[in-house]
């Protein structure tokens, strides 16, 4: 391989400002330097991925292939440059040209091509792949517009397209050489043993790669994006006649296929653009998997044993019957004998246990939209039933299709993401499934990058660590450990308080300069922020507010512990009662917030368009970190392992992998509240069980009442009356039963609070044993349980 010598820095950002965009020093707007800075990163970033990419095709190792339509990426050039160690180089290069390293990452658009934790999980995975040496590829689409940017127009959301492309990006690498015919449509013929799918319909998948570079750039992987493009692009005969939109129509309707990421987080729309995209980015992929595969190694029946496939949920489902076609249908392989190979290829990870969720499509649409897939399915139920003859459950029930089940029956490995949601997976959804193939579901609790999710983000306390313990925690996040003794002594506990409040003051400055909204640093800093849903229950968190807010009024003169509640966070656009909730919190922000006698003691801020960035920015300023889900229905989460990293405990109930971080950080450093899962299930079954606890607790009737009579709605007193009706009535997710719980584990907040030093300590306990969560020890149970990978690092 040829050799060059790694320039410095500062000479690179010149060289590519000069010669990559045509600029000189004087001329160049920060966008320029923003991009020059990238271009120099990235050419190192490039070193260590031809040398990873080399070490894996040398060695004939097994590969990764993480699937999924969601990568929440967000800005990755602070991530290049922490992983490479060249923060304090790309500060003073910046300096010499008088530009500020803050301002220059500030200019990058924040890659939204994901809803939330299913697609943050999938970013966090990929860099933990890179840090280990595990060779991967992560396959996903490349939306034009990712998630909406959301603002608020007197208290609601409004939702704007989003357009990341739409500045200069420097990560990609276009691939026109790398295209693959993706069809959908047409008809199916029989010759003999011969069957063969004639589509009606052709688009084209076009590569785009973004390397992802681990820790200390040891190794790179690929992110492989598809773009979707026309076979043949434009229409001459309708040009020459003068229709010049019919002439661009093929493009265009060739690009809706990757135009934009649907919003739905947790909720299944059934749309048949959806289905497409999920067959575009399968069928890409698997082509580019398998073209791979021939070139190095050739013989299918070894597929296994070299290629390891993950379905991050049901989205690339298709996976199973597409390989069982190109095995069967295009490579010759019998049936039975090419579900085999496709199934210890293939495993699947399920994120979720709501009903809502569970995507299955109706027969009419998937056998219009992929004939030939629809018959193998059948094909797949046949031959697993005649497999199994307990079997009484099928894939194809009531003229549906349904991907937990092919996704089940089609892998060999299934996991859940959290130890309760993997036992709930074993009772519920998949009870007869388990049954049947007991030793098939594994559990890999989710974790989170230590990269991105403290060094980073948080340089001050990743400071005080490296220098009390060294920087080996880094990529070995179990050595926070050794922080413990620290935490006995007092000195180091007021350097560690320290560091939150520096953390909080930076926080408030930039609300007061973002935001116009000031608060005192020295309150509570009380925070929920994730994706709207009235499983998540912020409508619990701000009950809870607007009770205490009536009870400061009652009494203002008492000893009061301030408390600031921060939430953010985006709704489905067509999730009306999540949006409600968010025009609530918004409104009761603007009347508790203006009221004199209480707003020295409580304070709401509802911040808009909740991204990555944004959640960088909140996590390390945290005192609270608000996980209340109703129990049971959250399969993990992953905001409630960055905030107990960051050093601030939870308020949580016994969900997902809540109960795994009061293990580790120890029950007394996390205030606990509420019904478990299995109370959760006997409570539904109570009659009027609303009813009953808004009877007995005062509290709750009166904020329910304040609401329904219209204190923060005036002008339109009944515009709440869906959500307290919902309250009163069903509360499916038993808001009012959890309430006085909550309430009480808020009040031992208070007080807990009001001791300085024993809630640094607690916060302390929560970063110093939280080392078990990071991603790199998901990833490496991954590899161990299921994909059967090894390190080329190790
Ligand atoms: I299914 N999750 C998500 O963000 N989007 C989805 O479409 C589905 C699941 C989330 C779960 O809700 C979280 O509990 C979990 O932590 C996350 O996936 C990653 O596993």
């Amino acid at each position: 391989m040829l050799q060059l010598s790694t320039p410095s820095l500062r000479d690179s950002i010149l060289r590519h400002l000069t010669y990559s965009f045509g600029k000189d020093p004087e001329h160049a707007i920060l966008e320029d330097w923003r991009m020059a800075l990238s271009y120099a990163v990235r050419d190192r970033i490039v070193d260590a991925w031809f040398k990873a990419t080399h070490q894996t095709y040398e060695t004939g190792a097994k590969r990764v292939y993480y699937l999924s339509m969601e990568f929440l990426i967000g800005r990755l050039l602070e991530d290049g440059i922490v992983n490479l160690e060249l923060v304090e180089e790309a500060k003073s290069a910046l300096a010499e040209f008088s530009k500020d390293y803050n301002d220059v990452l500030a200019d990058e658009p924040d890659a939204a091509l994901g809803n939330g934790g299913l697609g943050r999980l999938a970013a966090c995975f990929l860099e933990s792949l890179s840090t280990i040496g595990c060779p991967a590829h992560g396959y996903g689409i490349r939306y034009e517009h990712g998630l909406f940017r959301q603002s608020f127009v007197g208290g609601r959301q409004v939702e704007q397209p989003e357009l990341w492309l739409g500045q200069r990006h420097a990560w990609e690498f276009e691939r026109p050489e790398v295209r693959y015919r993706i069809g959908f449509g047409g008809h199916v013929t029989n010759h003999g043993e011969t069957v063969r799918w004639h589509p009606a319909e052709e688009v084209e998948a076009e590569a785009f790669d973004t390397p992802v570079v681990g820790w200390k750039g040891r190794w790179a992987n690929t992110l492989r994006l598809w773009s979707g493009r026309a076979i043949h692009p434009f229409d001459l005969a309708a040009f020459n006649h003068g229709d010049y939109a019919a002439a661009a129509a093929p493009e265009a309707l060739a690009r809706t296929i990757s135009r934009v990421l649907y919003p739905d987080d947790t909720t299944e729309q059934g749309k048949e653009l959806r289905l497409k995209q999920e067959y575009f980015l399968t069928g890409a992929a698997l082509r580019d998997i398998l073209r791979r595969f021939n070139n190095q190694f050739g013989d299918l029946r070894k597929l296994p044993s070299k290629v390891a496939i993950q379905l991050n949920d049901t989205h690339p489902a298709i996976a199973g019957p597409e390989l069982i076609r190109i095995l069967h249908d295009e490579r010759g392989i019998p049936f039975d004998e090419s579900m085999d190979i496709a199934r210890n290829t293939l495993s699947y990870t399920n994120h979720t246990l709501l009903p809502e969720a569970l995507e299955s499509w109706g027969e009419a649409l998937f056998g219009r939209l992929l004939p030939r897939h629809i018959q193998i399915i059948d094909q797949i139920d046949n031959e697993h039933a005649n497999r199994n003859p307990s079997r009484t459950q099928s894939m194809r029930a009531d003229h549906q299709v349904k991907m937990g089940q092919l996704s089940f029956v089609m892998a060999h490995k299934v996991n859940g993401v959290s130890a309760l949601h993997t036992e709930l997976m074993k009772t519920t959804v998949f009870e007869e499934l388990h049954n049947l193939h007991p030793d098939r579901i594994v559990n890999q609790t989710n974790g989170v990058t230590p990269r991105r999710w403290l060094l980073a983000c948080n340089p001050r306390l990743a400071g005080l660590i490296t220098e009390s313990i060294g920087e080996v925690w880094v990529d070995d996040l179990e050595q926070l450990e050794k922080l413990e003794p620290y935490i006995e002594d007092a000195g180091w506990l007021d350097r560690y308080g320290k560091v939150k409040r520096d953390n909080k003051v930076e926080l408030s400055n930039w609300m007061g300069q973002a935001h116009g909204f000031h608060v005192d640093p020295d309150m509570i800093f009380d925070v929920q922020i994730k994706r709207l849903h009235e499983y998540k229950r912020q409508h619990l968190n701000i009950l809870e507010t607007i009770a205490h807010w009536l009870e400061i009024r009652d009494n203002p003169d008492a000893d009061w512990t301030p408390r600031l509640k921060l939430f953010a966070g985006k709704a489905a656009p067509g999730y009306f009662f999540a949006k409600d909730i968010i025009r609530l919190i918004n409104d009761a922000a603007a009347v508790i917030n203006a009221d004199p006698l209480t707003n020295k003691y409580l304070k709401i801020a509802f911040l808009p368009n909740y991204n990555v960035t944004l959640a960088e920015r909140l996590v390390p300023a945290a005192d609270l970190s608000e996980q209340i889900s109703t129990a049971g229905k959250e399969a993990s989460g992953t905001g409630n392992m960055k905030f107990a990293l960051n050093g601030a405990p939870t308020v949580g109930t016994l969900d997902g992998a809540n109960v795994e971080i009061r293990d580790h950080v120890g029950a007394e450093n996390f205030f606990l509240f509420g019904m478990t899962a299995e109370e959760v299930m006997e409570r539904r079954m109570v009659e009027s069980h609303a009813q009953k606890a808004i009877a007995a607790d005062p509290r709750l009737a009166r904020a329910l009442e304040v609401i329904r009579e219209g204190r923060f709605s005036p002008a339109e007193p009944e515009r709440y009356h869906n959500i307290t009706g919902n309250l009163e009535g069903a509360d499916y997710f038993l808001v009012c039963s959890d309430f006085s719980d909550y309430w009480r584990a808020q009040r031992e907040v208070d007080a807990a609070f009001k001791d300085q030093q024993g809630w640094a300590r607690m916060a302390a306990f929560n970063t110093a044993r939280s080392g078990w969560f990071s991603s790199d020890r998901t990833i490496r149970g991954y590899m161990k349980d299921i994909w059967d990978a090894k390190s080329l690092l190790d």
